[in-house]
Formats: C-alpha cells, sequence, structure tokens
C-alpha cells in the first residue's frame, strides 16, 4: 500500500522538514491573470463565487499557471456575511448597502449554518480536494471578526475606517456583540471548510493595523482567539492568522493560538522568529511590489526573505499581502521556480 505524500506545505505548519521551500500567495487567483480576465469577462465576481464548477477552475487556475504548494478557495471574506442577513455587492470591492449601525441591526443578524447558508463553498471545496494532486494543499479562509465588523459598519471599503471604532465608543455593548457573532459565524464556516476538505485555514485580519496595541488586545485578539479555539476543538488543521501591520501588538499576536501567523513585510522575519519563539511557524513576507521589480532585483529580494527566515523549519514563502493586479505573471511564476529550487 501506498502512502499519500502529505503536503509540503502542510508540514512546514507544522515546522516539520521540508525538501524544499513551500510557496503560494495571497491573492494568487485574480486580475493580474488572464485566464481570470477571460472568466471574469463572462461572469460576475459572485457568480464565480457561487457556481462550483467555476470557483473550482478560477481556484485551480495558478496552481496551473505557477506550480505553488497550495490552492486558496476562491471566495471573498465577505461571501459568509450574507447568510447573516447582511446584503453584499461586488463593484469590483464590497458594497454593503444597508451597513450595520445600530444595536437593533446588530441584534437582528444571524448566526447561519454553514450547510445551509455556503453549500457552494462546501461543494467546491470537497471537489477541488478531488481535483488536486496529493502534494499540493487546499487553504479555506475566512475574514476575522475586526476587519469583517469595520466592513459591514463602513458598507464597504474605506480611506479611513472610523465607523467601527466610533460604534464601539458609542455603544460599546453592540459593538462586542457583533464581533461576537462574526467570531461564532466564522468559527462554524471554517470548521465546516475544513469538513469539506481544507486542509488549513487562514483569517485574513487586513485592517488589524488600525488598531493600537491596546485596542489590539481588546477588540482584535479575544475573537480571534475565540475562533482559533473553537476550531480546534473540532480538527488539527493548522489555523494561519494573518494580522496586517500589527507588529507593534507582537505580544498579542504570540498568544493568538494559531500554528502559522503570516506578517506582512514591515517585521524582517529573523526578528519575528526570535520575538515569536520556536513555537510559531511563520508565512511570508516579500513587498508584493517587489514582483515589479526587473528579475535580478527581485531574486534578491526574495533571497533576503528566505535568509532572514533562517534555516529552521517552518517557514512558508508568500507576500506579505496579496498579488497587485498589474503584476507580470512571468514574474510570479520565476518566484515559484526560484524558491524551490533555493537550498539554504
Ligand atoms: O472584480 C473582481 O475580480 C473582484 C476582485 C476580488 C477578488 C479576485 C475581490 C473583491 N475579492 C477577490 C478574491 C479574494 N478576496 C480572495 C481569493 C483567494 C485568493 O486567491 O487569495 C481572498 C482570500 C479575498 C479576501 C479578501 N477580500 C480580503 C482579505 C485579504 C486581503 O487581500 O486583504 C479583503 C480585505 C477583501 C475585501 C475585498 N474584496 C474585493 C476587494 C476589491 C476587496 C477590498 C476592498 C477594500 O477594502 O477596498
Amino acid at each position: 500500500m501506498s502512502v499519500s505524500p502529505e503536503p509540503p506545505f502542510l508540514h512546514a505548519c507544522r515546522r516539520l522538514p521540508t525538501s524544499h521551500r513551500p510557496v503560494w500567495f495571497m491573492r494568487q487567483a485574480g486580475r493580474y491573470m488572464p485566464e481570470y480576465r477571460a472568466m471574469r469577462a463572462r461572469h460576475g465576481f459572485l457568480d464565480l463565487c457561487k457556481n462550483p464548477d467555476l470557483a473550482v477552475e478560477v481556484t485551480l487556475q495558478p496552481v496551473r499557471a505557477l506550480g505553488v504548494d497550495a490552492a486558496i478557495l476562491f471566495s471573498d471574506i465577505l461571501v459568509p456575511v450574507e447568510g447573516m442577513g447582511v446584503h453584499v455587492e461586488f463593484a469590483p470591492g464590497p458594497v454593503i448597502s444597508d451597513p450595520v449601525r445600530t444595536r437593533a441591526q446588530v441584534e437582528a443578524l444571524r448566526i447561519p449554518d454553514p450547510q445551509a447558508s455556503v453549500p457552494f463553498v462546501l461543494e467546491t471545496l470537497r471537489r477541488l480536494r478531488g481535483e488536486l494532486a496529493p502534494e499540493t494543499a487546499l487553504i479555506g479562509f475566512c475574514g476575522a471578526p475586526w476587519t469583517l465588523a469595520n466592513y459591514l459598519v463602513e458598507g464597504g471599503g474605506a480611506k479611513e475606517f472610523t465607523r467601527m471604532k466610533r460604534l464601539l465608543y458609542e455603544d460599546p455593548a453592540a459593538g462586542e456583540q457583533l464581533l461576537q457573532k462574526l467570531a461564532a459565524t466564522n468559527a462554524a464556516y471554517l470548521a465546516a471548510q475544513i469538513a469539506a476538505g481544507a486542509q488549513a485555514v487562514q483569517i485574513f485580519d487586513t485592517w488589524a493595523g488600525l488598531l493600537d496595541p491596546d485596542d489590539f488586545a481588546r477588540w482584535a485578539l479575544p475573537y480571534v482567539q475565540q475562533m482559533i479555539a473553537e476550531v480546534r476543538r473540532m480538527t488539527a488543521a493548522p489555523i494561519i492568522y494573518f494580522a496586517r501591520d500589527a507588529w507593534g501588538a507582537a505580544d498579542s499576536l504570540r498568544s493568538c493560538g494559531a500554528d502559522v501567523l503570516s506578517l506582512d513585510w514591515r517585521v524582517p522575519l529573523d526578528l519575528a522568529r526570535r520575538t515569536l519563539g520556536p513555537d510559531l511557524a511563520v508565512q511570508g513576507n516579500l513587498d508584493p511590489a517587489t514582483l515589479f521589480a526587473p528579475w535580478p532585483v527581485l531574486r534578491e529580494r526574495a533571497d533576503r526573505v528566505l535568509a532572514a527566515a533562517g534555516n529552521a523549519p517552518g517557514h512558508i514563502f508568500n507576500l506579505g499581502h496579496g498579488i497587485l493586479p498589474e503584476t507580470p505573471v512571468d514574474n510570479v511564476r520565476r518566484l515559484v521556480e526560484h524558491v524551490h529550487s533555493w537550498r539554504p
């Protein structure tokens, strides 16, 4: 009987040695890829998310084109909030026509059963597990309560997110109930994704950097810790936490309970590993804009990340945030080859 090999990505999450440094990219499916633009010319963004045939295809595009070590479910952090009773459209960023700003609106939010509210996500994951080679990992994801609450209260993206902080000052009980409901919804959502075939999950806290370290410890950390604890009760799948621009809250990050911290480019990985200690793997953290640099510069910057991550197991190469829309695909492909051939 042959034992199917566990993906190197999962070994790295568990801080086990790997034959090569695993690599994938946040937002690896998307507009920089001609294949994605061709799909988007024919289908709306939400159609891609909600139709498993299309979502499977878009998820696999970067795996085929780049040879990355992991596929990430094609969806959006706002997709599961529809089941809470919040209507979301994409144009192309999220637009919420009826933002959540009052206690009554928070109280009306439901904590949905993922089997009923996002069956298309679970079906997409089940099919992907059947399509992917055994050495390619499948990653599920969700938004962190703090980041999602900012979109819900603001009504979409914003230059300055201020309304969620205002809600927390003006009606702390309502703000905290919103964070609580988002944590419960997304913990169940992650557990369902893992049951459907996701082998690891990432929690995206894109707007963690809005908070000073004390507020991070109060309004971001406890809800993420609660989600991680709930998911842990059900599964041993690795959990990755990406708190963008939040290194000032490093003490909180160390205690979040995740297996892997995904870091942006503002913190050198050698400093991060010294600070976080041996029990956390790290992911990251090349500045996405370096993908616009000529190859010798890009290679040198990638080598710096690889060297800073050190030789101990437990590093997954990634960017410090998502791939930018105009990124040249050839540079991304070359970077994957380079990371794979790199040896300490
Ligand atoms: O028109 C289009 O093609 C839509 C563009 C787009 C895409 C490709 C959006 C709208 N979302 C996505 C996919 C997406 N979003 C993925 C796919 C998987 C992958 O390949 O990585 C993931 C993981 C997300 C998660 C997401 N959505 C985050 C967290 C990660 C991050 O990049 O910071 C956030 C903040 C969003 C909100 C969102 N969705 C879309 C946009 C343009 C935005 C940003 C809105 C804003 O703040 O202005």
